[in-house]
């Protein structure tokens, strides 16, 4: 096992990754930004290394500064968290040419996932169910993009193939706006991304957003840890995430993790990773893999007992996988809710300095939060605060825990949006049925409109 573990991420997740090496008996080497000298994981670190000024281009992603604060401190080992350069392929191979492990996939799996493209193409190749779609990249001839449209039918979505998350995507439904879609998703693809490289899939117009965790080792052991459905979230951010998901039979959720762990062993996968579904009608269709610890990881832990955190270290530092299938076993229903520091409504972002703060406490419910009363939220990264996670026999039963939870936490100082959820946890439709992606949108629109 490593002696000591360099952190390359900030926030509660970098909190989250502390907690699991102290556990493991692991030193750990904290990096942050001037704006976060005041952190709680960084006063509770072995060792702080400053990297440079707020701004994220100048500190969490300057690849050279991290790689020398490892090189300073004697790290045997570097975790990138979730954002940042978690998934730069690129990050992961300097980190290893330096001599260093990365605690994450290997480089090469990373970059085919990087590439929507071919993480469809390998997926459809290990017969995990994809969503139909082009051949690969679009070409550039509008009347071949026609006949692929037809072919396909309408509506379609074109997004960039190095995408991802919701960025450099538009729906098209019918053919004469098939045009247009094609050029500016192209031109934005080119900008944002510097690959102007599309491609086609049919468009699912109310589907829910369900995703599977992974864990694989070196040695081609791989296992399953069920699902979660993250269909609430707005604008691409979530907002809510639970496990399991509402309607997924036993054996649903025992199909599409054996098509996971088939896909993993075909591409020789390692680490923790998430398969993201789209789900609709009572089908999985894959749309992309996640190489990185997710935010919502943690309703995974809850309903199976498995800190992936630690697992991801055991992973990196050549261990066999310590479960097999069958130990996994799934317990009652986790809810998370982000809380951010914006605006409930408005969604306008809220730093400043949290004059009070207090969280909630019992039994199931668990926090994963860096801020403190007197702490100040600096501007200039993601305005989520904290997470609450609460997890109990039954989805009902967990969502009154959360209520609770929520009633009980206080910040003073800043606007949150733990309102919202409050909201969002009392309404009907949320607390009776399984809702699409297309839900709290929705939802916000009629409650403005009243
Ligand atoms: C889609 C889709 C409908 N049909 N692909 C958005 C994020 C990115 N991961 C993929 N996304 C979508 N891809 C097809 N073929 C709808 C979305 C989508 C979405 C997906 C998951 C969660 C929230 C979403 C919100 C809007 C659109």
């Amino acid at each position: 096992m490593f002696e000591k573990i360099l952190i390359a991420n900030r926030g509660e997740i970098a909190l989250r990754i502390q907690r699991a090496c102290r556990e493991l008996g692991i030193r750990t080497i904290t990096i942050y930004s001037e704006a976060d000298k005041d952190a709680k994981y960084v006063k509770l670190a072995d060792e702080a290394v400053c990297i440079g000024p707020p701004k994220s281009s100048q500190s969490y992603l300057n690849i050279p500064a991290i790689i020398s604060a490892a090189e300073i401190t004697n790290a045997q080992a570097i975790h990138p968290g979730y954002g940042f350069l978690s998934e730069n392929a690129e990050f992961a191979r300097k980190v290893e040419a330096s001599g260093f492990v990365f605690i994450g996939p290997k480089p090469d799996a990373i970059a085919i996932m990087g590439d929507k493209v071919k993480a469809k193409e390998a997926m459809a190749k290990a017969s995990v169910p994809v969503v139909p779609g082009s051949d690969g990249e679009l070409p550039d001839n509008i009347n071949a993009i026609k006949k692929i449209a037809n072919k396909i039918g309408y509506p379609v979505i074109i997004k960039a193939v190095a995408g991802g998350g919701g960025r450099g995507m538009k729906a098209v439904h019918y053919e004469d706006e098939l045009e247009q879609a094609f050029l500016i998703t192209r031109q934005e693809a080119e900008i944002g991304f510097g690959n102007k490289a599309v491609y086609m899939e049919k468009f699912l117009t109310n589907p829910r957003h369900i995703e599977i965790q992974v864990l694989a080792d070196e040695y081609g052991n791989v296992i399953h840890l069920g699902e979660r459905d993250c269909s609430m979230q707005r604008r691409h951010q979530k907002v809510i995430e639970e496990a399991p998901a509402t309607d997924i039979s036993e054996s649903l959720r025992r199909s599409i993790g054996n098509a996971c762990i088939k896909a993993c062993k075909t591409i020789g996968y390692r680490g923790a990773g998430t398969f993201e579904f789209l789900y609709e009608n009572g089908q999985f269709y894959f749309i992309e893999m996640n190489t990185r610890v997710q935010v919502e990881h943690t309703v995974t832990e809850m309903i199976t007992g498995i800190d992936i955190v630690k697992e991801q270290i055991y992973i990196a530092s050549g261990e066999k996988l310590r479960y097999k299938q069958t130990d996994v076993k799934f317990t009652g229903h986790a809810i998370q809710c982000r809380i951010n520091a914006e605006d409930p409504y408005k969604f306008t972002p809220s730093p400043g300095k949290i004059d009070i703060c207090h969280f909630a406490g019992g039994i199931g419910v668990r926090v994963d939060s860096h801020v403190y009363s007197g702490y100040t939220v600096p501007p200039y990264y993601d305005s989520m605060i904290a997470k609450i996670i609460t997890h109990a026999d039954s989805r009902q039963h967990a969502i009154n825990k959360m209520k609770n939870a929520l009633l009980e936490c206080n910040f003073i100082g800043i606007k949150t949006n733990t309102a919202l959820h409050l909201d969002l946890l009392n309404d009907i439709e949320f607390c009776t049925k399984a809702q699409s992606i297309h839900y709290l949108e929705y939802y916000l629109k009629e409650k403005a409109s009243k």
